[in-house]
């Protein structure tokens, strides 16, 4: 976990690099440090038990949040997990009951409202959780409808909105466990699903979402379910974010490559995982000095997003070897 971070490798290139002025040298580590600081906070909530907490422990390097630990009405507030760059809330959804709904919608309220130091909004995405194997998702339509998109500011790319198990929709009939794909069935029934969400935010709220469904997967004595689309997710995760914020994920993310392999193929999302964090990162690093490129080389991007291997190794390389 405690691995150099990525910006302290390049600050030890640049400065041993003699082609570089020192003129650029003063910017670019001022932007390096400006990078290593930067926060990424994310507000991931929906009811309990639709894997919030799994979900946390697939796209990052942490085993912070407790999985499968029930609803304990002692434990009303936002959970705060702070790794490196990203900073997780976890926050229950509704559904379990008017006391506890009330409090849950104030503290997701006042999240929403929450400025930084720099007085700008300090939750940079909301990633809600439905559950796909529940039939009854109202309780999590309420949510987003009544709770999060009227206090989301003009803003609405802030929201994302993902359905997980969908290895038990169905009743759990449709998943090929050895190949670990849903089945042809399964993916028309998870696309109809994907359908009336969005239909049921756009009637409510006015609101267009973009939502997706993926497996965040468990591991327990016996068993083990591989994530699914976890890659297609993280792309959108990316998506949400500010350009410049998205280098920072790339400290953070898990490193455990079998997380990212299965995916719907629809599109190539570790190449836009790739290459969104390495635009981010050489649009930041190189801002107000003119070595783009050198930058670029130097962790490992040639042209048009293609990976050169780079000098940069340490969290960089790990994610460049297969992303
Ligand atoms: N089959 C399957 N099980 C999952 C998946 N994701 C999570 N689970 C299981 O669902 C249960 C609940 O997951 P959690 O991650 O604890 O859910 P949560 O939203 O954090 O729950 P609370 O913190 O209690 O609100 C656990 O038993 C997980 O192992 C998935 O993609 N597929
Ligand atoms: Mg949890």
């Amino acid at each position: 976990m405690k691995e150099k971070h990525f910006t302290e490798e390049m600050v030890d290139l640049i400065n041993n690099d003699s082609s570089i002025s020192d003129e650029d040298k003063t910017q670019v580590l001022r932007n390096l440090a400006k990078i290593k600081d930067t926060k990424v906070n994310i507000l991931i909530t929906g009811a309990t038990g639709c894997g919030k907490s799994s979900t946390i422990n697939a796209l990052f390097q942490s085993d912070k949040a407790k999985v499968g630990q029930g609803v304990n009405p002692e434990t009303m507030s936002i959970s705060k997990y702070e790794l490196n760059n990203i900073i997780l809330y976890d926050s229950a959804g509704l559904g379990d009951g008017k006391e506890a709904d009330r409090v849950h919608s104030k503290n997701i309220i006042d999240k929403l409202y929450e400025k930084d130091s720099n007085g700008d909004v300090l939750i940079d995405l909301v990633l809600v959780i439905l559950d796909g194997s529940t039939r009854d998702l109202g309780t999590s339509f309420e949510l987003i409808n009544s709770v999060i998109i009227p206090n989301l500011g003009e803003d609405k790319s802030r929201l994302l909105v993902a359905i997980n198990r969908s290895d038990v929709a169905m009743s759990g009939r449709g998943w090929n466990h050895e190949e670990n794909t849903p089945s042809d069935k399964l993916v028309n029934f998870l696309n109809d699903k994907l359908r009336s969400t969005k239909e049921r935010i756009k009637e409510a709220t006015g609101v267009d979402t973009d939502p997706v469904y993926y497996v965040a997967g468990y591991k327990d004595e016996d068993e083990e379910q591989k994530p699914y689309n976890l890659s297609k997710l993280m792309a959108f995760i990316l998506r949400h974010t500010k350009p410049e914020k998205r280098a920072v994920f790339i400290q953070d993310i898990n490193n455990d490559q079998s997380m990212w392999e299965a995916d719907d193929q629809l599109e190539d999302y570790k190449e836009e995982i790739r290459g969104s964090m390495f635009e981010s990162i050489v649009a930041s690093a190189a801002a107000g000095a003119d070595i783009g490129g050198k930058i670029g080389s130097m962790i490992g991007m040639g042209g048009a997003g293609r990976v050169i291997g780079g000098a940069v190794g340490g969290a960089w390389g790990a994610i460049t070897s297969f992303f």
